[in-house]
C-alpha cells in the first residue's frame, strides 16, 4: 500500500493510533522496527539533530533534505511537522509539490507566525495568525496535491498562545471548513484539561491528534475515551539519544578508555544491520565483476 494511503487509513482508523517522532534515518529505521505504523519528522527534533534552535534556523529545504533520508529509510509513512508552511500560501504550495516528491505522505502546518518558536518557549508571548490567511493555506495545500491520500493537518496553537477555548473551536472549525483532513490541538499544560474540554465541544466531524509531551502522565486510555485520533509522541527518539550520548561522552572523557562503555552500546555490527548492509553484500555478488577490480580497466584504457 502506498505510503499516503497507509497514513490515511491511520487517520480513519477505528482505533487509536500512535506516531513516534524521528529525526534522521536511523532513527526513523528503528522507530519502524520497534512497531510503529507512522514517524512524527519533529521540527524540534531535526532542528535540535543540526545544532539550531526551533525558530526556523534550519531552511525549509535543509528540513526536507533530512525528510528525504526518513523518507528513504523507512516504509512506515511520515508526517513532517512544516512549522507554519514556511512563508505564506504559494511557500505551502511548493512546500506540498516536494513533499509528495519525497514520499512523504502528510504535512502539520501550525496557525502562528513565520519564523516560528516552539510552543513550550514564552507560548503565551507567541502571536497567531489570522484565521482567514491560514484557511488559504490550508486550501491552497489540499489544491495543489496530486495523490488525493496526501493528507493535510492543521495544528491550533490557541491554547499554548493562552487565547482559551472559544478561540480553539474557532479556528477548528474553519480549518476543518477549508479542508484539514486532521486537526491537532495542542497544550502546554501539564494536565490534559485543554484537550478534554475542547474534546466534549467539538463535535468530532474530523480526526482529531494531540502531542502529550507535557501531559506526559495522562492514561493513553483517557484521551482515548475523549475521541482522540492519533497520538505523536513527539520528541522521545531525540530526547533519549541526548541521555544516552552524555552519559557515554563523559565516561569515555573521564575513564580515557573504551572498556567501561563497550557493553553499554550498540555494536558496530548494529549499525551495519540498521544500515542493510546485508543487501549491498548481495549486491555486489550479482552486479560486481567476479574477478578483478573495475577501475583496473578505465586507468588502462586513459
Ligand atoms: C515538534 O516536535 O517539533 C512539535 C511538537 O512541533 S512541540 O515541540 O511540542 O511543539
Ligand atoms: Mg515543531
Amino acid at each position: 500500500m502506498k505510503k499516503s494511503t497507509q497514513f490515511r487509513a491511520l487517520l480513519e482508523s477505528n482505533e487509536v493510533e500512535f506516531l513516534l517522532e524521528a529525526h534522521n534515518g536511523i532513527s526513523a529505521r528503528i522507530v519502524e522496527e520497534a512497531g510503529f505504523k507512522g514517524i512524527w519528522a519533529s521540527g524540534l527534533s531535526i532542528s535540535a539533530s543540526l545544532g539550531v534552535r526551533d525558530n526556523n534556523e534550519a531552511s525549509w529545504t535543509q528540513v526536507l533534505e533530512v525528510a528525504e533520508y526518513l523518507s528513504d529509510a523507512a516504509s512506515i509513512p511520515i508526517l513532517i511537522d512544516a512549522d507554519t508552511g514556511y512563508g505564506n500560501f504559494n511557500n505551502v504550495r511548493r512546500l506540498v509539490r516536494k513533499l509528495e516528491q519525497i514520499k512523504v505522505s502528510a504535512m502539520c502546518i501550525e496557525d502562528k507566525l513565520f519564523p516560528k518558536t516552539n510552543s513550550f518557549i514564552n507560548g503565551e508571548g507567541q502571536p497567531l495568525a489570522n484565521i482567514d490567511e491560514f484557511c488559504g493555506k490550508i486550501k491552497a495545500a489540499k489544491d495543489t496535491q496530486e495523490d488525493p491520500d496526501f493528507c493535510v493537518v492543521a495544528r491550533i496553537e490557541a491554547f499554548i498562545a493562552g487565547w482559551g477555548l472559544s478561540e480553539a473551536l474557532k479556528r477548528a472549525e474553519a480549518y476543518y471548513r477549508a479542508g484539514a483532513d486532521a486537526l491537532l490541538v495542542h497544550s502546554k499544560l501539564s494536565t490534559p484539561a485543554d484537550i478534554l474540554t475542547f474534546m466534549e465541544e467539538w463535535k468530532n466531524t474530523c480526526p482529531v491528534v494531540v502531542v502529550p509531551t507535557m501531559y506526559y502522565n495522562t492514561q493513553t486510555q483517557v484521551l482515548v475515551d475523549a475521541g482522540i485520533k492519533l497520538i505523536i509522541w513527539a520528541n522521545h527518539m531525540m530526547r533519549s539519544s541526548i541521555t544516552a550520548m552524555q552519559r557515554t561522552a563523559s565516561q569515555i572523557f573521564e575513564e580515557q578508555s573504551l572498556l567501561g562503555v563497550e557493553g553499554e552500546i550498540a555494536p558496530v555490527s548494529e549499525i551495519f544491520r540498521l544500515q542493510n548492509a546485508a543487501e549491498l553484500k548481495e549486491a555486489e555478488k550479482r552486479y560486481l565483476p567476479k574477478n578483478g577490480a573495475p577501475d583496473i580497466e578505465y586507468r588502462h584504457a586513459s
